[in-house]
């Protein structure tokens, strides 16, 4: 029986007028959120940072698989029944270096190609990825502000029954079917955030539902997050990646049956607590409610499985306002009212 605990550091916040939205993200899940919320929030009301312990080095190319399906989702070229690359791709490359005989296992599409190279041309010119990141962003047309968790290497590696593996050896080459025992971030203690986090004054923070473990832990365990998590006025609101007792995408739902943990909302609002003031749940989920709030989480019900563009607005929405409402709702020491979400 857990002990509840009152929410995180509601009494801190502080009322803006002005909305701010920081969202936390990995692949996926997470990208589709981040295009909701840059199709509802103005240029300036947005800035999402991005996962990048996935990164790796593959045939001489750096690869940001996050911060690329991120870049991708919001600039509406993202290949959406893959979840990763780009729309409208071709594989050339791929045959040529299939018939070379070189490691196939790893796919890059030819229009994705191009923007490996010129990443690589730039870290070769001594660019950061920040750098490389916001002008990408700028030649795919993004208004908003997309930023890589950090600057430095910081490497997600698995623990398992096979071994310890790098992340694409285990996600991709390895289809995620080792036992997961522990997962490391190899260099995130001496990870810097790439900008001065005081800079980042939010007025909400959205942890968007990609993978806990291996996409937004990885964010948490560089100290600059960790502390400007620590320090902030604002609401902390994730979106749970889990809905029926399943991950939407990616290994989530094997990694909480792998710890012991209950494949449900409730294994994620745990495993936020100490940062977490509210969770956004599916519908289908709804009968969680009372047992989340019960750990002092506050919890709105939304139609969270996110189709079209339609439904991404729609949960961008109702996270802002879900958002907003515990912050007000801290403002004047009232509790928040239960936000009434449209379903469909
Ligand atoms: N995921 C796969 O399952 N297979 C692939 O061949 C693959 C290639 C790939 C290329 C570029 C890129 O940006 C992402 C790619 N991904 C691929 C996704 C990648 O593994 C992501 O790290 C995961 O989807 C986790 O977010």
């Amino acid at each position: 029986m857990s002990t509840p605990r009152s929410p995180a550091a509601p009494t801190n916040f502080v009322s803006k007028d002005a909305t701010h939205v920081v969202a936390l993200s990995g692949g996926v899940g997470g990208a589709k959120l981040a295009r909701g919320l840059a199709r509802v929030l103005d240029a300036s009301e947005l800035t999402v940072v991005c996962n990048t312990g996935d990164d790796f080095e593959h045939l001489g190319l750096h690869i940001s698989p996050d911060l690329d399906s991120v870049l991708y989702a919001m600039a509406g070229v993202s290949d959406i029944v893959r979840g990763w690359g780009r729309t409208d791709e071709t594989w050339s490359f791929m045959a040529a270096i299939r018939g070379l005989g070189l490691p196939d296992w790893f796919n890059l599409g030819d229009r994705d190609l191009a923007t490996h190279v010129w990443r690589q041309a730039e870290l070769a010119n001594g660019a950061t990825l920040s750098e490389i990141t916001s002008g990408l962003a700028m030649r795919f047309g993004l208004a908003h502000r997309l930023l890589p968790m950090s600057d430095s290497a910081v490497r997600t590696r698995l623990d398992t029954d096979a071994g310890l593996l790098d992340f694409q050896d285990y996600f991709v080459r390895r289809r995620a079917g080792p036992r997961v025992l522990r997962v490391q971030f190899d260099g995130a203690s001496q990870a810097r955030a790439p900008l001065a986090l005081a800079e980042l004054a939010p007025s909400l923070i959205v942890i968007c539902p990609s993978n806990p473990y291996l996409s937004i832990d990885p964010i948490l365990a560089i100290p600059d997050w960790q502390q400007w998590l620590r320090q902030r006025r604002c609401p902390v609101v994730a979106v749970s990646p889990i809905v029926a007792g399943d991950a939407i995408k990616g290994c989530a739902a094997k990694m909480m049956r792998e710890f012991g943990q209950p494949v449900a909302p409730i294994t994620v609002a745990k495993h936020y607590r100490d940062h977490l003031d509210g969770l956004m749940i599916d519908a289908l989920d709804a009968a969680q409610r009372g047992d989340i709030e019960a750990l002092g989480v506050r919890c709105a019900v939304a139609q969270t499985v996110m189709r079209d563009d339609a439904d991404r607005e729609t949960l961008a929405a109702a996270v802002i306002a879900f958002g907003h409402s515990l912050a007000r709702a801290a403002a004047t020491g009232q509790p928040a009212a239960t936000p009434r979400v449209q379903l469909r």
